[in-house]
């Protein structure tokens, strides 16, 4: 079964991306642009089918795929962005992803930021942010527990999504900044910290047996490739500073899936 993963070009107006928590500064979209593309050479390495959704240069956000949707093994579900000028991104990813899954939208009055949900075994972690709420949290648990997950909600504060503060790097592992998001929620997982100073060191995309992982983040990524090792996960690093202007990370890059 073939593995995929969406992306979508970075866009010329990503200048006037959102920003919530870091203040804005240039960004060289072809430095971005190029970065994005070894991003895309990661995935392929690592066994991924890149399908680019078609580019949306109205949208400044559009190449943070992730935030448009959650692709479960059985379905995926499509969010209702919290930031409205992000809204008209999931039409075409719901789109894109319709050949795969059966879709189920997040209606108004809920709001849901792909970014917010981690989906770990049959946990599907759901951060309740500025981009996510109640209603939103509550239309994702019905689409989801009937298929056996259960729905944990998190507070987030003082980072952008929930996977900001958390990601998984392998069966049953996470990484975690502890400024964020306090390890508490994830009893029975083994929670590792990030290296102190290396704030937002805690997104990593894991695919499989390999963990795509940020170049500027080197304390963390020595931790994680020693307590790794043991389970045959390795990191791939990429550079990913320009979008992290944009307040994104490796996960907000792409939905992978297996087709
Ligand atoms: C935003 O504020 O929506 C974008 N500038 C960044 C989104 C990053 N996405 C993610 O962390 N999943």
């Amino acid at each position: 079964m073939p593995r995929i993963a969406l992306t979508r070009e970075v866009s010329d107006a990503i200048a006037r991306c959102e920003l919530t928590h870091i203040a804005r500064q240039p960004i060289d979209v072809r430095r971005a642009r190029a970065q994005h593309a070894e991003y895309e050479a990661a995935l392929r390495e690592l066994g991924c089918r890149v399908e680019r959704v078609p580019a949306a240069p109205e949208f400044p956000d559009a190449v943070f795929v992730e935030d448009a949707a959650i692709v479960f093994s059985e379905l995926a579900v499509i969010a209702r962005p919290g930031a409205s000028s992000r809204r008209g991104e999931t039409e075409s990813v719901a789109r894109a992803l319709s050949a795969y899954r059966r879709v189920v939208p997040i209606r108004e009055p809920g709001t849901l930021d792909g970014g917010d949900v981690l989906v770990a075994g049959r946990t599907a972690f759901v951060g309740r942010s500025t981009r996510t709420n109640d209603a939103g949290i509550e239309q994702l648990r019905r689409a989801v527990s009937p298929l056996g997950y259960t729905v944990v909600p998190i507070p987030v504060t003082g980072c952008l999504h929930l996977k900001s503060a958390v990601t998984e790097v392998a069966d049953g592992v996470l990484v975690f900044q502890p400024d964020w998001v306090a390890a508490d929620f994830f009893r029975g997982f083994e929670a590792i910290p990030v290296a102190a100073g290396e704030l937002y060191g805690a997104n990593a995309l894991r695919i499989g047996d390999r963990v795509i992982y940020p170049a500027g983040f080197p304390k963390t990524a020595e931790q994680l490739a020693e307590r790794l090792a043991d389970r045959a996960v390795s990191l791939r690093l990429v550079e990913a500073d320009e979008l992290a202007k944009a307040e994104g990370a490796v996960t907000c890059c792409s939905l992978v899936f297996d087709a």
